[in-house]
């Protein structure tokens, strides 16, 4: 059992008032807050021994390298990854993606199958909408239905001999679904296709473990899970991080440098060209250790004690409509109410203090679907409460009242 009480003092956003009225933050797809003992270990970090990295004698930048260091082999301890160098440090999910859509630039070739899902964010679309045009391979998309959830039966037909690469996030930011990425990457390398899963909204949530997925990609943000904004990571399975170019071109990620030839260095630093977040990098490390203290057996218990709490309190307010409704989904509910902007809905809960996000979140296809602008959305972290939530539904009632 968690001590919620307890939790909440380590994040000292949390007892700031908004507008006159105690902050109650419901926007954690957007970025989780940021517990005491990460803002501590990034002040540690400037106060104490701020240097580069992996290129000095001296003191501060051999412990800062250390730092660097220990915290990948924490990354990769928590992913399980086999390897520390299967590890790159990127600036978030979304860097994480195109590193890898740029790498397959020199691997794909016209007529090649490209597969995305229908719960997409724009981060796993649009960068493989450009490597199609750059390699003339055609994108194709897993269908979703009015649940929310991915039509498996049509995943298994777009799949053929084709399918070179098959992108689709663990858990959908802008519904909450869980998607069944056990079956799609079985059912992707039973074609020889490669996997990459998009894990920026599943890892506040869970725990993945990169080798008994058989996983061939899996990125994250470090600001989605109490880390710091600017700072994430990319597992690739070594034998395709070896067969990927690098990225950007720039120091840290060469061998040797001629005007004639310039030769590549090992993973990791092959992809990590110029300075990195280096405070960044280093606390990424302690947020993991943050949310494994806490424990994620723990977090999906009393998350889903939230999530059933607010779905059943919202359900009850008569013309709100909650969309993503799957049994497999973690705590986000998007809902609209009738005839109600979700912009409109958002000012009022601003009002009384109450973070949520409203539009499309940044997945628009998905509004598309269900023929709406965009849906309200409310989305819980391990250290938010069932007051909090009686907060929400007092807001949303009285925007009914002040809009209808
Ligand atoms: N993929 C998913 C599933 C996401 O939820 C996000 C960010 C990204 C990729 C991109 O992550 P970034 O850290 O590189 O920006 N999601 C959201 C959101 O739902 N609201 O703001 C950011």
């Amino acid at each position: 059992m968690l001590n919620i009480q307890d939790i909440r003092k380590d994040f000292p956003i949390l007892s700031r008032e908004v507008n006159g009225k105690p902050l109650v933050y419901f926007d954690n797809a957007a970025t989780s807050q940021t517990p005491q003992q990460v803002i501590d270990a990034i002040t540690s970090y400037y106060s104490g021994y701020n240097a580069n990295i992996h290129r000095g004698v001296h003191t501060l930048s051999q412990e800062a390298t250390d730092l660097y260091e220990q915290s990948r082999q924490k990354i990769q301890a928590h992913f399980n990854a086999k390897f520390s160098h299967e590890i790159i440090l990127t600036s978030g999910a979304t860097d994480s993606i195109n590193l890898v859509a740029n790498g397959f630039s020199s691997l794909l070739k016209k007529g090649d199958e490209i597969i995305v899902s229908a719960l997409e964010h724009h981060s796993n679309i649009v960068p493989w909408q450009m490597l199609c045009e750059r390699t003339g391979s055609v994108l194709k998309v897993i269908p979703m239905n009015a649940d929310g959830e991915l039509v498996m039966d049509e995943f298994d037909n777009l799949l053929s001999k084709n399918t070179k690469l098959v992108f689709v996030n663990h858990i959908s930011n802008a519904l909450g679904t869980i998607n069944p990425i056990e079956y799609i990457i079985e059912k992707a390398h039973a074609v020889g296709a490669a996997v990459l899963i998009d894990g920026a909204q599943a890892c506040p949530h869970v725990k993945p473990d990169v080798q008994a997925l058989d996983v061939d990609f899996y990125v994250a943000s470090a600001h989605k899970m109490c880390g710091p904004t600017g700072v994430g990571m990319l597992y690739g399975k070594e034998a395709w991080l070896n067969k990927l170019p690098p990225y950007q071109g720039g120091g840290e990620m060469i061998a040797e440098v001629t005007f004639e030839k310039t030769t590549y260095a090992d993973l990791p630093h092959k992809f990590e060209a110029g300075t990195p977040n280096i405070a960044g990098g280093i606390v990424f490390g302690t947020a993991i250790d943050y949310m494994n203290a806490i424990g994620f057996d723990n977090i999906a218990v009393y998350e889903h004690e939230l999530l059933e709490y607010a779905t059943e309190k919202l359900t009850a307010i008569e013309g709100l409509k909650i969309y993503g409704t799957s049994k497999h989904k973690t705590s986000v509910i998007s809902f609209n109410l009738d005839h109600i902007h979700p912009y409109d809905v958002g000012t009022i809960l601003d009002k009384l203090g109450i973070a949520v996000r409203t539009g499309h979140h940044c997945a628009q296809p998905i509004m598309d679907f269900y023929r709406i602008p965009g849906t309200v959305r409310a989305s819980f972290a391990f250290y938010n409460t069932k007051q909090e939530i009686d907060a929400l539904v007092e807001g949303v009632k009285k925007a009914k009242m002040m809009l209808s």
